[in-house]
């Protein structure tokens, strides 16, 4: 730290400071001040994005005027901190969540109006910084925003991804990738820290040495083939209603101070420059795959820069603090999200043994009693190994640590399960099962003191299958959390008109306690009430279809049910399932143009993996069945199919709102808990659902009768798969069905060739891996039920009501309330904002 100035007793940034008012005329003020002093410019010759800019800086004062006392608090306390460590935080845009947190959003638009600018519309200038894929990404950001308006000391732990998830634009019908520069001008609400910074080696080899002293310690140098300096850029997450704005500290990548000076010296500029732009590809992009293992050299890497990084800050912040590391524990509980960060188990026991020369079992015990990790899947291609050689090459140390920890590991097993040789293999730390490979939720696992899926079947999946030898050893270790969402950015600012429909009904409040929402049960028989609730939904639906004709270049009936699926693309979500019941659909009324059934709009919305060639085809399904489906006068105000490109957290906030109808259909057991669907429920659409992750908490809580179930459960889809599934036997048995597939196979909806869908088509008569055909007629008969329901708008409008009044158990809130008690143990700390002075700054 540079030299201190004296104390002064003018307060800089105080509780009174009115350069930081919160009101109308002091956000005029604050933004005029913020485009003439930051961005250069005088009102009349300002952009839109320059307004933006310009109102993003005025905000970012205000939390960084709470983020000083925050950080003053928390060090004066020494508070025990929550480090959420994850690949990704897909946080969103992040203005007008931070109006509505800081509670300035109508003065805000008040403001703006004054000086002739539209909020909404410089809520639209704002890139999306889109550091996550999907579902584990996006929960991380809402976990963000639920431990600082708990108040709990936290600070997110990730990346900061110069290219995140890639546009997806589609083009004649499929999908094509454009980067996404969302840096390209800057973000206001990142605030470079240069002089936090680490060099992190990596590559190279370990040379092993006994002491000279009477200890002859074994000491282990690591001598690495390049060095990678990170420094941290801070992004402030303000909670609701409170002072707290905790951290979200994203490393990035840059070449060492000391670059390469022999090569410089020798005029060799340009190797010396290398050496620049190879360290910073480092973080240069987003791996764009959910749910699949890319296991290449440069995200093993990208893993461990990230912890690595973030494991000596947390280490530096506690030496400010302590003389030493023997408390770390205690200071700090590091949540693992999911495997991407596991390697810090490893880097933790490198740190503490190699550099701070502490006993292997002094460390070991620290290390357990600092990390819980968070399983995320069930899919055994999303559970990370990486090859042995490749981890060995990255990794030298690590490797050694990790075949020590293992050693030891195995000892314990050996005692439990004496000469048990199956579940040694089994549970090993290495997979020795011909080509080798390090299982990185094994390390995850044994280096934790606590592990949790994150719905209530999937936990009873993870003990039952893919842990189980972990769970008969350690029982203790296991729970459930199951995941939650924020009511903020996802009721709040996302459905306006329904806030403040619930406000006025059973007052404010129940946006930090969603269990209140309860108490708008009764009115779900009041006519009255149900009446505004349909003119909500249909002001969002009208929103939604100028959003389409804006982006999709479609027309679409607000009088329609809106029927959505929007999640990745994913065969185990089962996109397709819903395109052959729309298939289904199209074929019956152009058998019976006077079918009765309830004009539907079926939305998809989703980006597939870059290299995941069935998620492509099922789009280029989607958009031709959308393409003929369209082109039918017969049509017309009966059925309609879109893809909405470029599904992200913003469209996300205008297509929930809208939604009648969620769809939820992935198969049984694959699942782990999906978040999209308490999203949709909160805002009123009904779910169509199979049992599978937090669907069946949702089927719980809103009762079977306000619930759409069909399909196999998981033990029939076991029992199913254990007598030998034929999906042939399916296709020849149902001569609807037949039809269906046939119509694809045919070249019906790609005039003509037959060649496009033959590998889908294929897949599904011989594979169907994940038994789309099996559970074709219940999910049919199932849409028959809701055509019904819909028809009949006074019980639709019921049912969504008792909806929303039974979401409050999927609020990110609850969830995090969890974690602290039953996980990390840690209390909140009450932020005032009290008069600084310079000296603490
Ligand atoms: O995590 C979500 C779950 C969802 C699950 C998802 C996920 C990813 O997005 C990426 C990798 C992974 O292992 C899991 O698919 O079911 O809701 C948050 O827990």
């Amino acid at each position: 730290a540079g030299a201190r100035s004296a104390p002064v007793a003018v307060p800089l940034v105080g509780r009174d400071d009115e350069r930081m008012g919160l009101g109308v005329e002091a956000l005029k003020r604050a933004f005029l001040d913020r485009l003439v002093y930051s961005q250069a410019r005088f009102p009349e010759v300002a952009t839109r994005r320059d307004c933006f800019q310009a109102l993003a800086l005025a905000v970012r004062d205000r939390l960084l005027q709470r983020w000083v006392q925050t950080a003053r608090t928390y060090r004066d306390k020494g508070s025990r901190t929550v480090c959420y460590m994850s690949a990704e935080f897909l946080i969103g845009p992040q203005l007008g969540n931070n109006l509505i947190n800081l509670g300035i959003f109508d003065n805000a638009r008040q403001a703006m109006a004054e000086l002739g600018l539209d909020l909404d519309m410089l809520l639209d200038q704002e890139e999306e910084p889109g550091l996550g894929n999907g579902g584990l990404g996006r929960l991380a950001a809402c976990y963000l925003d639920s431990l600082a308006t708990l108040e709990i000391p936290a600070i997110g732990y990730g990346i900061r991804y110069e290219f995140g998830i890639f546009t997806q634009a589609i083009r004649d019908g499929w999908q094509a990738e454009l980067t996404d520069k969302w840096l390209r001008s800057g973000s206001p609400w990142l605030i470079h820290r240069p002089n936090v910074a680490f060099d992190i080696k990596i590559g190279g080899h370990t040379e092993h040495q006994y002491e000279a002293s009477a200890s002859r310690r074994l000491r282990v140098q690591w001598v690495p083939a390049k060095v990678v300096r990170g420094t941290a850029w801070d992004m402030p997450v303000l909670g609701y209603g409170v002072n707290t704005p905790n951290r979200l500290r994203l490393w990035s990548a840059e070449a060492p101070e000391e670059f390469d000076f022999a090569a410089f010296n020798a005029g060799n500029y340009y190797q010396a420059v290398d050496a620049e732009v190879l360290s910073e590809t480092l973080t240069k992009v987003l791996y764009p795959n959910d749910e699949m293992e890319a296991g290449q050299t440069l995200r093993l890497e990208q893993q461990y820069f990230f912890v690595a990084c973030s494991l000596r800050d947390m280490i530096r912040l506690q030496l400010q603090r302590e003389a030493d590391l023997s408390r770390f524990h205690e200071k700090f509980v590091v949540q693992l999200n999911d495997t991407h960060p596991s390697i810090a188990v490893a880097e933790l026991m490198h740190l503490l043994v190699d550099d701070y020369e502490m006993l292997w079992d002094e460390a070991w015990s620290i290390t357990q009693r600092t990390f819980a990790y968070t399983n995320h899947t069930l899919l055994p291609e999303a559970l990370e190994k990486w090859p042995l050689r490749l981890f060995q090459k990255t990794l030298p140390r690590h490797y050694e640590i990790i075949c020590e920890i293992n050693e030891r590991f195995l000892d314990e097993v050996r005692i439990r399960f004496p000469g048990d040789e199956a579940v040694l293999r089994r549970m090993s730390l290495i997979d020795e099962d011909g080509a080798r490979y390090i299982r990185m939720a094994h390390l995850a696992v044994v280096g934790s003191f606590a592990v949790n899926g994150v719905a209530a079947l999937h936990s009873e999946l993870v003990k039952s299958d893919i842990l189980k030898d972990f769970y008969e050893l350690w029982p203790e270790k296991f729970r459930n959390k199951t995941n939650g969402v924020t009511p903020r950015r996802f009721v709040l600012l996302a459905n306006p008109t329904m806030s403040q429909l619930i406000d006025e009904t059973i007052g404010k409040g129940w946006v930090t306690d969603m269990m209140r929402l309860r108490e708008l049960e009764p009115y779900a028989d009041d006519p009255a009430f149900r009446e505004k609730w349909r003119g909500i939904k249909r002001g969002n639906k009208e929103h939604l279809v100028r959003e389409i004709k804006r982006v999709a270049h479609a027309d679409a009936d607000p009088a329609s049910m809106f029927d959505v699926q929007v999640k990745r693309i994913h065969e185990y979500k089962r996109q397709h399932l819903n395109l052959l019941h729309v298939i289904s659909l199209y074929k019956r009324l152009k058998d019976n143009p006077n079918l009765v059934v309830a004009p539907r709009t079926v939305i998809f919305g989703g980006k597939a993996a870059p290299g995941y060639r069935m998620a492509k085809l099922m789009i280029r399904l989607a958009t031709a069945v959308a393409d003929i489906v369209g082109r039918d006068p017969a049509m017309h105000g009966r059925l309609q199919v879109v893809f909405f490109p470029n599904y992200n957290v913003k469209s996300g906030q205008s297509i929930f709102p809208a939604a009648d109808l969620s769809e939820q259909i992935s198969l049984a057991g694959k699942e782990a808990s999906g978040t999209g669907n308490m999203k949709f429920q909160m805002n009123g659409a009904l779910t169509i659902g199979t049992l599978d992750g937090a669907n069946v908490e949702i089927l719980e809580q809103v009762g079977e009768e306000n619930f759409f179930l069909f399909g196999m459960n998981t033990p029939e889809v076991k029992e199913l798969r254990r007598c030998g599934y034929r999906p042939r036997d399916y296709y020849e048995a149902n001569p609807h069905l037949r039809e269906v597939i046939d119509l694809i196979g045919s070249g019906f909806f790609t005039r003509g060739d037959r060649d496009v869908f033959r590998p889908l088509v294929d897949h599904l008569l011989n594979h169907d891996e994940y038994m789309l055909l099996a559970d074709f007629q219940s999910y049919i008969d199932c849409q028959e039920k809701v055509s019904e329901a819909y028809i009949d708008y006074e019980r639709w409008s019921r049912m969504s009501i008792l909806n929303v009044a039974r979401s409050g158990f999927f609020s990110s809130d609850r969830a995090i309330k969890e974690y602290c008690t039953d996980i990390w143990r840690v209390e909140p700390v009450r932020i005032e904002l009290t008069d600084l002075s310079e000296d603490d700054l």
